[in-house]
């Protein structure tokens, strides 16, 4: 094995949506007390890291992603004594706490943003970027991941600023080095706190093509500006620097959340000499289903078909081997609940699917993240009006292709949010069968799913054939056999349009891994000959030359 060895090649992560996980004062809020007194069912999980979505000051446009203060904590989530409590609680349990760095943007809240509006000649006007109109019009055809112009007018600054997602997450300008010295200082302020790491939101978005050029019209509204915002000419200057300036110094874990990346471009953003991050989180395989299935921009509904999935997963694998370390995620605040998207929430086939669906992602190559719910095989909510919704990404899509420019009715608009919508990840955790799930004495922010009578972490706990379990048994696996974490990917049964298949290899030791995508019999040859027992299994027996509906089936050699 000549692959660098690290612990956060080891480590399984979860990830908590704070304003979901656990209210602690009856708010109707999650909170981070409310967080520190579930730590105790993360370690009985197993998970090694907890990536908290952000806990940091804001007024909650984006549900926290709008940053008004990087140093204090936000006051629906509680104080900054809560949060060394649970910092210190977190690490007692042999937990490490990982921040979500949000600095391609701040709220238009944030004390820079203030000063920098207030005159052209302000110290702080260059923190952003701002830039004259054309012609009355904003200063070129950009739309905002979240709909609308990527450029507000501001009366007062007299100018238009960028705000790559809402009007009020003002992109900040990395070009100016000020920017970039306050970013590093506030990144070793928590650093010095004790943390173990951050997830860095959207941070191929950092550095602009300074040009500003016209984006592709492809909804016949606005351009699209992703080929000027993501991966741009100064990205790995930005992060090589930042990791002298402050990574390199602590042993921490970072992880880039980077729309568009490719294969080629991770290798550098993870590259195994560490000059700029450990992992990125791709998007292929979430955006695959609504670019295979589009109704309009990012909204779809239809699954996507296993050979999709696959060659982008089997991409993934075999591209990064033996030069840059990978994440694996089906889940997480962006994504809707994948036992609905890539699975089968009917009754009779959740769990399987469930189990399939983990047994799949956790057996490959890379760091595995949990989001909040997925070891429970929480489902996707319902939206039966744009009233449902709480999600700005959401609104913003509806009043902007339904109620604005008629591109597709109400009904399309809401069956895409049913299938793919972020509120779908955002309903409480179901943590038992009490009034709201145990997530709330009060009424929750959002509503509960009203199948947590039967989906909760405490039956859950009870159930020894439950998700939970499962997922417990996949992590203690990968605790256990240097094989899941290090072997070399190899793609198998390629041929096969119902089954995923590959097999992991490691010091003479063989892993085979074979998943029924589907609710019927799929023939299945992988294990044809192997007497061995099952490493995990979501079957207790096996009918040869096949897998059963959703079976998923792990043998180690
Ligand atoms: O998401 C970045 C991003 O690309 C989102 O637009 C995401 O891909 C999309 O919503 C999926 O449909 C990050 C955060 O994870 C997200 O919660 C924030 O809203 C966004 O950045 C702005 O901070
Ligand atoms: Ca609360």
């Amino acid at each position: 094995m000549n692959e660098k060895k690290a612990w956060w090649k080891e480590a399984v992560i979860y990830q908590i949506y704070p304003r979901s996980f656990a209210d602690s004062n009856g708010d109707g809020i999650g909170d981070i007390p409310g967080i520190t007194a579930h730590l105790p069912y993360l370690k009985e999980l197993g998970v090694d890291v907890i990536w908290l979505s952000p806990v940091y000051k804001s007024p909650n446009d984006d549900n926290g992603y709008d940053i008004s203060d990087y140093r204090d904590i936000m006051d629906e989530f509680g104080t900054m004594a809560d949060y060394d409590v649970m910092l210190a609680e977190a690490h007692k349990l042999g937990l490490k706490i990982v921040m979500d760095l949000v600095v391609n943007h701040t709220s238009d809240e944030h004390a820079w943003f203030i000063e920098s509006r207030k005159s052209k000649d302000n110290p702080y006007r260059d923190y952003y970027i701002w830039k004259d109109g054309n012609d009355g019009k904003a200063p070129n055809n950009w739309q905002s991941c979240f709909s609308g112009s990527a450029w507000q007018y501001d009366e007062v600054a007299g100018q238009y600023y960028l705000h790559c997602f809402t009007k009020k997450q003002a992109d900040l300008n990395w070009e100016n080095p000020k920017v970039r010295d306050e970013v590093y200082d506030m990144m070793t302020f928590w650093c010095e706190k004790g943390i173990d790491g951050f997830r860095m939101d959207v941070i191929s978005m950092i550095s602009k093509d300074q040009a500003f050029p016209d984006g592709e019209i492809s909804d016949g509204l606005y351009g699209d500006m992703s080929p000027y915002v993501t991966n741009g000419p100064r990205i790995h200057e930005f992060l090589q620097e930042m990791n002298k300036r402050v990574l390199s110094k602590y042993d921490i874990m970072t992880v880039g959340e980077t729309p568009n990346v490719t294969v080629e471009d991770a290798k550098k953003y993870a590259n195994d000499e560490g000059t700029e991050l450990n992992m990125v989180f791709q998007f292929e395989h979430t955006d695959a289903a609504s670019k295979e299935t589009g109704v309009i921009g990012k909204w779809g509904y239809t699954h996507p078909r296993l050979s999709t999935i696959r060659a982008i997963l089997n991409k993934w694998q075999v591209g990064l081997e033996g030069s840059a370390w990978g994440s694996l995620y089906w889940d997480n605040h962006d994504q809707p609940r994948v036992v609905s998207r890539f699975g089968n929430d009917a009754p009779q086939w959740r769990v399987l699917s469930a189990k399939m669906l983990g047994t799949l992602l956790h057996m490959m190559k890379g760091t595995p993240y949990i989001y909040q719910g997925e070891e429970l095989g929480m489902t996707n909510m319902h939206f039966s009006s744009i009233d449902d919704c709480n999600d700005v990404e959401e609104i913003n899509a509806y009043r902007q292709y339904v109620t604005e420019h008629q591109m597709i009715s109400s009904e399309e608009m809401l069956k895409c949010f049913d299938a793919i919508a972020r509120d779908n990840a955002r309903t409480p955790m179901q943590w038992d069968d009490t009034a709201q799930a145990g997530f709330t004495t009060g009424t929750p922010w959002f509503p509960v799913n009203p199948n947590y009578k039967e989906i909760n972490a405490k039956a859950a706990q009870a159930d020894p054939d439950s998700v939970f379990h499962y997922y417990q048994k996949l992590i203690r696996l990968r605790h256990e056999n240097p094989v899941i974490v290090y072997g070399k990917f190899q793609p198998l049964f390629l041929e096969s349009e119902t089954v995923y298949a590959y097999e992991r290899i490691l010091d003479g030791k063989t892993l085979t891994v074979a998943c029924n995508w589907t609710d019927q019999p799929q023939p299945c040859p992988v294990f044809d000959g192997i007497t061995a027992p099952d490493l995990i299994s979501n079957y207790e027996t096996h009918l040869a030359g096949q897998l059963q509906p959703y079976e998923a089936r792990a043998v180690l050699v």
